[in-house]
């Protein structure tokens, strides 16, 4: 499985949400409320020295050992887990700012440049260009910002941090012990170079963020230099994530990840979560038989439109946020969005900032709130400002971490401002205006 990392440029605060893997979800916070000591390091990383017999693939204990004696406790990887349970985020925030025109453009410039190797991973594996380039976007902003803890470090920390239980005997069977065997083996078989070998929190890293594990099974080698480097070679970062959307996942060609739509006033109440992100698998069915029920696409201005598509997809609902809001039928192309990240809220950053690529619209229904989001460009006039407020922790990244909702929190208390730890459109002008 592949996970997001938190240094992203543009999606600091979305990866803290968005993308984690399930088995931080279900820890409580408070269990990661300090470091762990070098003593209790060291016990973990001796108990997994014993335990190689259970690596998903062949792994010798002296191998182990040999690479093991270079991984160091980074406590980066406890606070982002920490973060990522506490700060809610919104929908609106994250997708102003994950598909903003600055993104679009970097993007579109990237598909014309590279329109013959991206029409080749587009013939071979079928998944569309825009596509992997949205992820690339998404990833690490088309290449820059990859990660910055030490892969083997990130996950020998994460191992220990996140001790798999007892009951976990089979091979390859607990995620995060599995991770820290996977980097070892992939130092030990030089598929990577040692020295340098940096990525997020959750131990993924490349252009396209792979964690060990899945790069095993998965990496190309696209420019045929005979190595698959997905660090360095953006052909190779490419074709290893169209590779792992068809074989893991099963991309549909010629499907959406998602049809905007309009569901029929009697059904609405149906789909009233409360305000709550759902999605409906158990009630997938083909696109014509929604369609006869009432259900319509919207236009770009919001007209109904029929529901159709070639080989009539299996589709479900989805509803980010409830109703009112952008509700959606979204089809295997999304869940297999899922299958590279599990979180719905990438999986629609990804088809959006992909259509948006393609030159197409944002949603039609606008987001339940009056204060919509920022793109980066001005979050990092937000934080000049916050800055210049004397908040100098501040780095004006466009990124909103836990350090820029602190200072918008005493802002918007300064001025009497109802409290908040975002800011949005509106939020940004009344703070700023002299
Ligand atoms: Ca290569």
């Amino acid at each position: 499985m592949h996970q997001r990392f938190l240094r992203h440029g543009a999606c600091l605060a979305l990866a803290f949400f968005a993308l984690l893997p399930a088995f931080v979800r279900a820890q409580p916070a408070q269990q990661l409320d300090r470091p762990l000591t070098p003593e209790q390091f060291n016990a973990c990383v001796q108990g997994l020295a014993q335990q190689t017999g259970l690596s998903g693939r062949p792994l010798s204990r002296t191998d182990f050992e040999r690479f093991a004696a270079g991984a160091r406790y980074d406590d980066r990887v406890r606070q982002s887990m920490l973060v990522t349970v506490s700060e809610p985020t919104f929908w609106w925030d994250e997708l102003a700012a994950t598909t903003d025109d600055d993104r679009v453009q970097q993007g579109r410039a990237i598909l014309a440049r590279e329109a013959q190797t991206l029409q080749r991973i587009e013939a071979q594996f079928g998944v569309p260009r825009e596509i992997v380039i949205a992820i690339y976007g998404i990833e690490t902003n088309y290449g820059p910002s990859q990660g910055k803890i030490p892969v083997l470090d990130a996950a020998f920390s994460l191992a220990c941090l996140r001790p798999c239980p007892e009951t976990a005997t089979a091979q390859g069977s607990c995620m995060s012990r599995e991770r820290a065997f996977a980097t070892v083996r992939v130092l030990r078989d030089g598929r990577v170079r040692a020295e340098n070998w940096q990525g997020s929190w959750a131990a993924a890293f490349g252009r396209t963020q792979f964690v060990p594990d899945s790069f095993e099974q998965l990496a190309v080698d696209f420019d045929g230099d005979g190595f698959s480097d997905i660090i360095n070679s953006e052909p190779d970062a490419w074709a290893t994530t169209a590779n792992h959307l068809k074989t893991r996942g099963g991309w549909i060609q010629g499907a959406p990840v998602y049809i905007e739509v309009a569901i029929p006033p009697a059904q609405q109440a149906e789909f009233n979560t409360g305000g709550e992100s759902k999605r409906y698998p158990e009630r997938a069915k083909p696109l014509s038989q929604w369609a006869a029920q009432g259900w319509t696409a919207l236009g770009p201005d919001g007209q109904p439109v029929p529901l159709q598509l070639p080989g009539d997809p299996e589709v479900h609902p989805f509803l980010p946020v409830g109703l009112p809001g952008p509700a959606f039928l979204v089809t295997r192309n999304f869940e297999t969005l899922l299958r590279y990240n599990r979180s719905v809220r990438y999986a629609m950053e990804v088809g959006l900032l992909a259509n948006k690529l393609a030159g197409g619209r944002d949603f039609v229904t606008p987001w339940p709130t009056d204060d919509p989001g920022l793109t980066r460009a001005q979050v990092r006039e937000l934080q000049a400002w916050l800055v210049s407020r004397g908040h100098t922790q501040v780095v004006p990244d466009g990124v909103v971490g836990r350090i820029t909702r602190d200072a918008i929190e005493k802002e918007l208390a300064a001025k009497g401002l109802p409290p908040a730890r975002r800011a949005g459109q509106r939020t940004m002008q009344a703070l700023m205006q002299p």
